[in-house]
């Protein structure tokens, strides 16, 4: 049995260069922690971009950096910045993200991020082969590495590879709209095993592949030449015990241990006792539907009047790829937005939306999920969406209800929220409605349904199962062949 390699866009370590050296602090987002059981110490790699582009990095740093990286089982992809810019704000984030979010009318196709696309999947594949052996394992992830696959197959036919998608896959009829369609699928089927969070972009992703490349397809697996290629689903989990082990010791704090935040929260609470807070977190992504969500709100406001002074939205968006245009008007119109609707709805007491555009450090992240009766999470597209599972982690006593978009890949497996359509206002005005009467035993029982399920299947379970699964595959794909 050989060593692991996990291959990501950007690896789970913050570099940060002051006072002429550098520090290199592991992330402790969700990726990094559900692969802690596959990525352990020395018989596995990371390998990655480090977030710095050759520009940014001093010369006489290149083997400090080198050296920090692999005391942490890593190991860096170099990028210059023209590179990251046709690569990741170009193909990956103007292309692929909202094509594959059914964005259509956002997706450029533009020839030239096209080719800086292949030529950085082309260096993250040399640098897999550079370090892997023939009986090493491979696991790819996500949508700015989709030709890395057939990339290092070319080069270790016997390789064992997995890929999994952490975005949907659209139906045929959008996909089929990619100019280059045909090589992203070949560029995918270099692995063994091809994971997607729900059983729908499983399906989508089998469709596209008998549409356009016309292979043989016999339920999920795909036969290619002498290869047996499975797809598969496995919907991604969080990190149960964190969440609600922060949540439990964020109730025993003094009012003293408390952040400022929590403080101004639970003073609101005080002075309002029947006052309810609902929550609103997301990256500032087209995607999330936060502008249509504040549209609602204030629809939600005009039909049910008898809660103005009573609800308080509060908005967390979190800045992300600043530098690509859409991204800016949408900045500019939730600015809008949220301004217009303060400006009609605020009295002298109370003003109906809280608006932060920061990201929190993970403690006030807890402070604001143990602080609010109701999560609502309405993306128009999204994957999965962890932020709903991780809201009903943090509910200690099983109070809190979720609000969650039919659209979010979490919907599949948390039909005991209340699912309602982005799109309806109707429909979300009534929901918020009905969260904010629904009984105290009503929440628990449903709450206490989703959290024993997302105990079980949590973040580690999926990395394990993606891997076992991947293992069974080339032994399936072995025996075909010797047949
Ligand atoms: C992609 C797919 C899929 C958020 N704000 C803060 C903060 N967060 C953390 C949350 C959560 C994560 O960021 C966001 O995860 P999501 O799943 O909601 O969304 P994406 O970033 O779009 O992720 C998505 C995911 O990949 C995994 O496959 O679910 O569909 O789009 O963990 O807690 N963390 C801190 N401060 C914040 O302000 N510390």
């Amino acid at each position: 049995m050989g060593k692991t390699i996990i291959i990501s866009n950007r690896l789970p370590i913050q570099l940060q260069i002051h006072n002429g050296g550098i520090t290199a602090i592991p992330s402790v987002g969700g990726l990094a922690t559900g692969m802690k059981s596959v990525h352990s110490g020395g018989d596995s790699l990371w390998i990655g971009w480090s977030g710095l582009t050759d520009e940014e990095i001093p010369e006489n740093l290149v083997g400090d950096i080198d050296d920090a990286l692999s005391k942490h089982g890593s190991s860096k992809v170099n990028l210059s910045q023209q590179e990251v810019d046709g690569f990741y704000y170009g193909f990956s984030n103007r292309t692929v993200w909202p094509l594959f979010h059914y964005f259509l009318e956002y997706s450029e196709f533009e020839i030239e991020s096209w080719e800086t696309y292949k030529k950085v999947n082309q260096k993250f594949a040399d640098a897999i082969v550079a370090k892997a052996d023939d009986d090493d394992t491979i696991w790819v992830h996500d949508y700015q590495l989709m030709l890395v696959p057939q990339m290092v197959r070319e080069k270790l036919p016997n390789i064992s590879i997995g890929f999994f998608l952490h975005i949907p896959f659209p139906s045929f009829e959008i996909f089929r709209t990619l100019p280059w369609r045909k090589e992203v699928l070949e560029g995918l089927l270099g692995s063994d095993l091809i994971g997607f969070h729900t059983y729908d972009y499983e399906r989508h992703f089998l469709s596209s592949v008998r549409r356009i490349l016309g292979l043989d397809v016999s339920f999920n697996d795909i036969y290619l030449e002498d290869r047996i290629i499975k797809v598969d689903s496995f919907p991604m989990g969080i990190d149960y015990k964190k969440f609600s082990d922060a949540a439990l010791e964020h109730q025993q704090r003094s009012k003293a241990e408390q952040s400022e935040l929590q403080q101004r929260l639970n003073n609101h609470k005080e002075s309002a006792p029947d006052a309810k807070f609902i929550l609103s977190i997301d990256r500032l992504d087209y995607t999330k539907g936060i502008a249509k969500r504040l549209n609602a709100f204030e629809y939600f406001l005009t039909k049910y009047p008898q809660y103005k002074e009573k609800v308080r939205l509060i908005i967390l968006a979190v800045p992300s790829r600043s530098n690509v245009p859409q991204y800016q008007l949408l900045k500019r119109e939730v600015d809008e937005l949220v301004g217009r609707i303060n400006g009609e709805f605020s009295t002298v007491s109370w003003t109906p939306i809280w608006y932060f555009y920061r990201s929190m450090p993970f403690e006030n992240l807890i402070d604001l999920y143990t602080s609010s009766d109701i999560a609502w999470l309405t993306p128009i597209r999204d994957g999965m969406n962890l932020v709903a599972k991780e809201y009903v982690a943090t509910r200690t006593d099983k109070t809190g209800v979720l609000i969650l978009s039919e659209m979010a890949g979490a919907a599949n497996e948390m039909n005991e929220s209340l699912l309602i359509n982005p799109n309806n206002f109707e429909q979300i005005a009534d929901t918020i409605h009905q969260a904010i009467q629904m009984p105290k035993e009503e929440q628990q029982e449903r709450n206490d349904v989703l959290q024993k399920r997302l105990e079980r299947y949590n973040v580690e379970r999926w990395a394990n199962d993606f891997m076992s699964s991947l293992t069974d595959q080339k032994e399936n794909s072995r025996s075909y062949v010797s047949r």
